[in-house]
């Protein structure tokens, strides 16, 4: 059974030196501090626990930077989902797959452990459903498998095409399901996750929009032990169209008709009320925020300081993947927040607490507790998930303690990750993932094919 010997680890107390993690068969099994027994290997870095990216739609890693140029009318979240909803449209089963394992990879090289995948994309390109239902899902768990992260597969249950019953568009055909499908399919992506070590299961009503109250009765109804993950109030127009539906605010509505608790996710919760703010803080439910996408998309910035001082919990996702990187989607959150309220040091809640350190701790519980998977930390009897940082990194050589998670997140970023380990195993080794060669290779050609070229 490996012993590492860590120069620094973030632990629950802190960060402490000279660190004994022992790992057996995928989990750590006991820390100790002090001196390396014969045979411990040493990291010589600054071990941190695995962050989850909650919320990820891994085939958007396809059209990065696609996007990026304004079209005739105003450019908005909605013109945004008309280019997204064309780039899918192209996509074929081998594609799906190479662009996730792609995603995935990146997301171990750039700090996170583990993924949760919100997973709409289900049917052939005329909206027909493959052979096999789950055959996309089947995709995303190959991708992980390829790459060894830990996956939490969030099947995706997406009916209409907006408030009230609106039927669905062509653009959406490849994400329709009834509730007898759906549970199929769920069925299946269950199989899929039991065969792949690490792997858990979720389910996903897309959105308010998407989703009837009958069939979000039905499926939680059906289903009252897994997390749930849904897409909420990210953009106004979402909020006004909630209101002339039902008279109510999307969180609102979720809140007095859901049951909001700890099982729930809501995905970017961006426009609140300081009630909802509150009452979303105190229900349990993760708020699950993407800050870069959410920069990126023009949705607007969360209430952060309200629900923070409520005790709300919250993780990141990288969610549209333009940019994968967790360091950077926790700096994002704060400057959002720093512009928002034109102040520094928002997370960070008292007098001489480090913004970095706040940032990495609730989101990494944050994570964990919306994917179901422990608490987030360093601890005896947790997966071995973790990353290790360049102890010797330039920003990073001169400095101790707390000051090290500020200069990680605010500074030197996801060039100073080293390593990589997952459930005990090794997956990137001097900032490379140990198999980018043929998986870069094939989203070069997935990539060549989708251009035309
Ligand atoms: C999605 N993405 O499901 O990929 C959504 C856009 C929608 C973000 N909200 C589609 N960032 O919400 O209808
Ligand atoms: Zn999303």
């Amino acid at each position: 059974m490996p012993v590492y010997h860590c120069d620094r680890a973030l632990l629950p107390a802190g960060m402490a030196a000279d660190v004994l993690l022992h790992v057996e068969e995928g989990r750590i099994i006991d820390i100790a501090h002090g001196a390396p027994p014969a045979g411990a290997e040493r990291l010589a870095g600054i071990v941190l626990p695995g962050l989850a990216s909650l919320h990820s739609h891994a085939f958007q890693r396809g059209m990065a930077g696609l996007a990026e140029t304004r079209g005739p009318t105003d450019d908005t979240f909605w013109t945004w989902r008309q280019v997204m909803y064309r780039f899918l449209g192209a996509l074929t089963p081998e594609d799906v797959e190479a662009i996730a394992a792609f995603a995935y990879l990146e997301m171990l090289e750039r700090g996170f452990t583990r993924v949760g995948e919100f997973h709409y994309l289900h049917h052939d390109r005329d909206g027909t459903p493959y052979a096999d239902i789950a055959e996309l899902a089947w995709r995303i768990a190959l991708a992980a498998e390829a790459t060894g992260i830990g996956l939490t597969l969030l099947p995706s249950l997406y009916v209409h095409g907006g408030f009230g019953g609106a039927p669905a568009h062509e653009g959406q055909r490849r994400f329709l399901n009834g509730p007898d499908r759906f549970a199929r399919l769920v069925l299946a992506a269950e199989k899929l996750v039991r065969g792949l070590p690490g792997a858990n299961l979720g389910i996903a009503p897309h959105s308010l929009r998407a989703v009837g109250p009958e069939e979000l009765r039905a499926v939680l109804a059906t289903h009252p032990d897994l997390p749930v993950h849904i897409h909420a109030a990210e953009q106004l127009r979402e909020v006004e169209d909630c209101l002339a539906w039902s008279g109510m605010r999307p969180v609102e509505w979720l809140l007095v008709h859901a049951g909001l608790d700890a099982r729930w996710c809501l995905i970017h919760a961006t426009h609140l009320t300081a009630r909802e703010s509150e009452a979303l803080a105190r229900s349990g439910a993760t708020a699950g925020l993407c800050p870069i996408t959410e920069a990126s998309l023009g949705d607007g910035i969360f209430d952060g300081p309200r629900f923070l001082d409520c005790g709300g919990a919250f993780g990141i996702g990288s969610d549209s993947n333009i940019e994968i990187t967790a360091p950077g989607e926790l700096r994002q959150f704060e400057y959002n927040q720093r512009l928002g309220t034109r102040s520094r040091n928002v997370t960070a809640r008292r007098a001489g607490e480090s913004t970095g350190r706040m940032l990495y701790a609730r989101a990494a519980a944050g994570g964990a507790r919306a994917l179901r998977i422990g608490e987030g930390q360093l601890a005896p009897g947790a997966a071995a998930d973790f990353v290790v940082l360049d102890r010797e990194a330039v920003d990073l050589a001169h400095l101790d303690g707390d000051a090290l998670m500020d200069a990680y997140i605010f500074v030197a970023g996801a060039a100073a990750i080293r390593e990589v380990h997952v459930g005990g195993r090794r997956l990137v080794e001097a900032g490379r993932h140990v198999r980018r060669g043929p998986i870069e290779a094939a989203y070069r050609r997935t990539l060549r094919r989708l251009s035309g070229l």
